[in-house]
């Protein structure tokens, strides 16, 4: 059992990012029995959700002539165009269905906002418009987080390394993690991480 002020974040562990998912992660599906062991250890357990409204802006569907896992320029920056995926109330958006989601004290959604990405579970990919858990897991007297899920380099990336810029202490566990690596996505991952005070374990 950890202590009281440890929490244990589950990054988007959703269908489409498993194998036969609109944007399928490599061995996505094979992290969830860990995930699953690991939850009755923390005095807190929260789940991301990528929960995104049909027509999301980071759908490559949305801008004409481009491609998924091309890049755009957005008004908050560079961001990449993915297939559809994880649209509000599609299967695709459910939980990997063997995800232990009683558990779960929390369930944040990220990514509703037509005109943005967040792939961060703390902000948008403005990195300025919250996403409340900050408040929530602070209110909770939460300092400590476990950070499990997928993508290690895009949603897991994001939440770990924000998560240490806000003050948290945060460990990875990688085995419980699965990447997309675009372009060497993975790598600049780990090492941002790693610049970032996360511990990789
Ligand atoms: C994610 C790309 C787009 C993720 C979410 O969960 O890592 N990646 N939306
Ligand atoms: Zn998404």
């Amino acid at each position: 059992m950890h202590s009281p002020d440890t929490a244990l974040l589950v990054i988007d562990v959703q269908n489409d990012f498993c194998p036969g998912g609109a944007l399928a992660v490599a061995g996505g599906g094979e992290i969830v029995p860990g995930i699953n062991a690991l939850m009755p250890e923390f005095a807190a357990v929260v789940l991301t959700q990528d929960w995104h409204p049909a027509g999301h802006s980071s759908f490559a569907s949305e801008h004409p002539g481009k491609a998924p896992m091309e890049m755009i320029e957005m008004p908050y920056g560079q961001q990449v165009l993915w297939p559809d995926h994880c649209v509000q109330g599609s299967d695709g958006a459910a939980f990997h269905p063997d995800l232990h989601t009683d558990p779960a004290d929390m369930v944040i959604r990220k990514g509703f906002r037509p005109e943005i990405d967040s792939y961060s579970a703390f902000f948008e990919n403005d990195h300025e418009t919250p996403t409340g858990l900050e408040g929530y897991l602070r209110t909770r007297g939460i300092s400590k987080l476990v950070v499990v899920g997928l993508a290690t380099d895009f949603c897991v990336n994001y939440s770990a390394v924000d998560a240490a810029k806000l003050g948290f202490s945060v460990e990875l566990r990688t085995e419980l993690c699965r990447g997309i690596d675009l372009g060497g996505s993975l790598a600049a991952a780990m090492t941002g991480m790693k610049d970032a005070g996360v511990s990789i374990s």
